[in-house]
Order: structure tokens, then sequence, then C-alpha cells
């Protein structure tokens, strides 16, 4: 009994708001909305403007500028008006569309008619002074690089919202709070006057980035030549201060135009430099040879006997594409030795390996903060078995990004201290993590000089006047099922000065062309270029100056 009687109150309850609502939305409803009319009192938003990204000598590579975007309020403007054909012209749009996308939306009083629209354009509207349209103040983003820079940045949507890239990892900085005032409006829509200010615009911030725009375009442009002119796939070249781990540049290929975005497909505007892993082959050869250094049990002069040129590991043939016989750790990386590195990595502990790899930052994000960075695949020591002992100590059986490898070849720059990596300029230098010791790492980095040597795989990186320390890498792609035979990732990492280096490069070419894959023929001449570009636009004074002077009588007739 007690149920029914509260179910009846309930019931009760209902109708009464039911009934209210009817004659408050039909009954009332023209003279509700004459009282709107009569005072057109309306809160809008103001937006705020969206921080500048900067490179890191405040040169922009995004910018907010302001437009106008145009919208109606369906109640107040008829259908019939015979000024909105002159309007349709004017916006650029389908006269019987525009009319449709109106009387789809009648009942609300906000539509959007054209977006982003020019201010002289939008004076011209206004002109036509057609009953509930009006204009609202937007800011367009403008991407002053283009596709130089467009992978980094990323960009935002319609709304000014962060999309992709460090547009989307920074958009609550870059945004701001958007403000809002109370005011009067005409029959028209147009503010007559501001009644009272409730919240101004916060601007948002400006970010300043570790990009240098001018290595930035240098890097895109030997790229592009690169990947293109050689029918590659795709490819990414990271340049890294490695004093500091600042990334100074980032690019890919293939790219897109953020200005003008259209059928945007994912491999196109993905940062592959932090998207994508690949397994790094010989580039991690010089982090096995730390390994057996700090492990005390090798020196740079130890010999090891990579003949007959192959080794089995329980029924795994690793192998070198010579039998280099009797080598020391120097000759090993000039020449590229898989069986030595095997060798080497058989006569450790796992573990001793596996924490070099770690401590330079093999199997975990980097921390730079762009979103969807992918951290590689590094498994745990513990399940390792011979035969993956042996291959990971040449390469095989992980994976890393370019900016992984950029961000572990600087700590073989910095004497063994490691940077984490950063899309950021950093004013004070960040303290860093030792990875390895100091001799350990100059130890290496005297090897890789040998690497861009006469004898080395790398002769086509060596920068005139300049030391080079760097490593090749040909690596053949894995499917699922195994190592195909035709195709390849080429890679070149390296660092210069070698004496005290300033820059790390890292160039990686996906699936070059057929006839030149090998990394010392393919990503080693662009290696060259970028890092030869980059020493002169920081002015870096050269460490090889006997090689200069030997130079320059050649080029400069008598002396
Ligand atoms: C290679 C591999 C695949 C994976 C071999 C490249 C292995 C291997 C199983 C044959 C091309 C090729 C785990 S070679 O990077 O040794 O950069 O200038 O892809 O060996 O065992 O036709 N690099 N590359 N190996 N796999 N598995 C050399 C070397 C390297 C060079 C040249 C020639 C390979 C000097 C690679 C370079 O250092």
């Amino acid at each position: 009994m007690r149920r029914v009687l509260v179910l009846g109150v309930f019931a009760l309850g209902v109708l009464v708001l039911v009934g209210r609502a009817i004659d408050l939305q039909v009954l009332k409803q023209d003279f509700l909305r004459g009282q709107g009319d009569a005072r057109h009192l309306r809160v809008v938003t103001m937006p705020a403007h969206r921080g500048m990204i900067t490179d890191r000598n405040e040169q922009p590579l995004a910018i907010s500028t302001p437009v106008d975007s145009v919208w109606a309020n369906p109640r107040d403007l008829p259908l019939a008006d015979p000024r909105l054909p002159k309007l349709a012209r004017l916006l650029d749009l389908d006269h019987d569309e525009m009319l449709r996308r109106l009387a789809a939306r009648e009942t609300r009083e906000f539509v959007y008619i054209r977006r982003h629209i020019a201010p002289e354009l939008a004076a011209q509207v206004l002109a036509l002074e057609l009953p509930g349209v009006a204009l609202e103040r937007e800011y367009r983003r403008y991407y002053p690089m283009g596709e130089v820079a467009a992978h980094v940045v990323g960009f935002t949507n319609i709304d000014d919202r962060g999309q992709e890239g460090l547009e989307l990892a920074y958009d609550e900085w870059l945004a701001g709070v958007p403000g809002a005032k109370r005011v009067i409006k005409d029959r028209l829509g147009r503010v007559v006057e501001t009644v009272e200010a409730l919240r101004a615009p916060r601007a948002g911030k400006p970010l300043a980035l570790s990009i240098d725009r001018r290595i930035q375009y240098l890097a895109y442009r030997e790229l592009k030549q690169a990947v293109q002119g050689g029918g590659a796939r795709s490819g990414s070249i990271v340049v890294m201060d490695p004093r500091t781990g600042e990334v100074l540049a980032m690019v890919n290929q293939p790219a897109f135009n953020p200005n003008t975005r259209r059928n945007l497909r994912g491999d196109l505007y993905r940062n592959r430099g932090v998207t994508d892993v690949f397994e790094p082959g010989s580039t991690i050869k010089p982090f096995t040879v730390a390994a057996a250094l700090e492990a005390g049990r090798y020196q740079p002069s130890s010999q090891i006997d990579t003949g007959p040129g192959y080794l089995r590991v329980r029924g795994h043939t690793v192998r070198d594409i010579r039998n280099y016989g009797r080598i020391d750790l120097a000759t090993l990386m000039a020449k590229s030795s898989n069986v030595g590195a095997s060798k080497i990595a058989l006569s450790l502990e796992p573990e001793e390996l596996w924490s070099l790899y770690s401590r330079v930052g093999f199997g975990r994000i980097t921390g730079v903060g762009y979103p969807g960075e992918a951290a590689g695949v590094m498994s745990d020591f513990s399940r390792w078995n011979e035969v993956e002992r042996a291959t990971l100590a040449f390469g095989y059986g992980l994976s890393v990004t370019p900016l992984q490898l950029a961000q572990a070849y600087s700590a073989i720059a910095a004497d063994g201290m490691m940077h984490e990596a950063t899309f950021l300029r950093r004013d004070a230098t960040a303290p860093g993590q030792r990875a390895m010791q100091p001799e350990t790492a100059r130890q290496v980095r005297a090897m890789l000089e040998g690497v861009v040597g006469t004898d080395g795989t790398g002769t086509r990186a060596a920068v005139e006047g300049y030391r080079v320390a760097g490593k090749t890498g040909t690596v053949r792609k894995s499917t699922v099922g195994g190592y195909v035979e035709d195709r390849y990732i080429a890679l070149f990492a390296g660092m210069a000065p070698a004496s005290n280096p300033r820059l790390v490069v890292v160039v990686m070419i996906n699936e070059p062309g057929r006839e030149e894959y090998y990394g010392g023929h393919v990503a080693a001449p662009v290696f060259r270029e970028v890092m030869t570009g980059a020493l002169r636009l920081l002015n870096i004074p050269p460490d090889d100056l006997p090689a200069l002077q030997v130079a320059q009588p050649a080029s400069g007739g008598a002396a």
C-alpha cells in the first residue's frame, strides 16, 4: 500500500514537470523569444591567443593569426532573404547546400556558415547586413616552415586544439584559457555594447623548441633527396646535441604540409623518428664493445679470432661477409665483424651486456614526451639463450627508434654521460646519467674513428677538416617468415668533432633502392652532408687541421 502511494506521488511530480515544460517550450515560446530579442543580452567567449612555437633562436615554427568565422542564428535568418545567394557567392559556398544546412539546424541558435576567412572578406560579409548573420573572431594556426618541421611540430584542428606532435603534447601550455563577456547584440547579431567582462582570456604561453631551423632545413633537404632521389621507401634523420640531449633537428620522409592538409594519411604524418622501430644491426656494436671494456676483460688491443668468417652457435650460423682472421677491437669495428661481436658477447655475462644496453636507453622510451613514442623491444637477459646472446651483440633481436639510437650515441659522444632527449630548449645543462666510464667512451670513440678511416666501412661519412667517429649498418628486414633477401635498412650513426663531439647525427634509410643499399653507401653520404653543414652553421672549429692544410693548396692554387 505504501509503495503504491509513493509511486503515485512520483507520477504526479513527473506530470507537473512535463506540463511546465510544454508550457514554456510550446505555449509561452513566442513570449520568451520576444523577451530575448528585445534585450539580446548574450555571453560570448573570447578566444585566447595560442602561444607561438619557435625554434631555439626564436624563429617561428607555428603562429596564430586572427581570422573571422561567419555564423548564423537560423531563428533570425529568413531563408528566403534575397541576399543569401550573394553570401554564398562571397564565401564560395554552394547556395542550396548552405540553405539545407541552415534548414536542418533551424532550431539552433548558432551555426557556422564558413570558418577562418580573411578579415577583408569578413568586412564584405558584414556589409550585406543579413539579419542573424555575424562574425566571430578566431585564430588560425600557420606553420611557416611547412613540410620541413611538420612531424616535430604537429598540428591543431580547426578549433585550435593540438592534434598531433608537440602541438598535442603541449596543448594545455599553448592553448591558454578563453575569456567570456556579457554583451548586448542588435538584431543582426552584432555586438553593440559590452556590459561586463566576465573573464579576460588568458593567452597561451610560447614554446621554444630545441630545434635549430637551419639544421632542420638542411636535414630535410638531404633526406628528401636521398629518399626520393634514391627510390627508398622512407627515412629519418635525427641531429642531437650530446652535451644536453637537445634534438636540433628531426626529419622524416615521406612528409606533409601542415598548412594544406587534406586526406592526411597516418603514414605521412607519423613522426617516424620517435614512433617507428627497427633492428639496429651493426650500429649496436659500439655498445657491445663498450660492455666488454666495462667488464674489464678486454682492452682495445685485445685480439679476437673471427676465422673462418663464421661461427656456429647451437645450430645457428653467424656470418661475416669475409674471413677477417685474428683482429683487435678497432678492426672488429672498422670491418663490422658479426663473428667478433658474437664471440665477445658469449664471453660476457648476459647481464653485463643487458646492463650497458639498458643504461644507454634501449628498451624504454626516452622521456622526450612525444605522443606515440615507441619504446622498442629488449627482452630481459634472464631469458636469453646462446643464439640470442650472439645475435643481440650485432643488433638483432631488439628494436630501437632513430631517437633512441641518437640518444645512445650521445653517451659515447659525451664521455659516457647520457642526457635524456628533449624537444625543448634547455637553458641550463641537465646533469645527465652515467652510462659508461669516460675512458670506455673515449676508447670506443677512437675505434669509431677507424670506421670512417680509409679501411673502414664508413669512409663516405668523412668530413674535411674534422675527425668523425661513427658506425655503418646494413640490416636485412625481418618478416613473419624470417629475414628477407632484398629489403634492407641502411644506417649511419656518428659524431663530430671526435676530439670533443658537439653533434650526433643518425641517418636511417628504409628500403633503399635495389642497387645501392649498404649503410656505407646510402646513409653515410647523407650523414656527411648534414654533419658538414651543421658544423659550419654552428661555427664549430675543425679538429683535424693537418688534413685541412693539406687540402688548402690543392683548392687554393699556389700557396
Ligand atoms: C647483412 C643481417 C640478418 C639477421 C647481411 C646485410 C644477419 C643475421 C639473423 C647480408 C646485407 C647482406 C639474426 S655487410 O651491418 O651483416 O654497412 O657497409 O642483416 O647477419 O645473422 O647482404 N654492413 N651487415 N646482416 N642479418 N641475422 C655489413 C653488416 C653490417 C656493411 C657492409 C657489408 C650484415 C660492409 C647484415 C655496411 O655491419
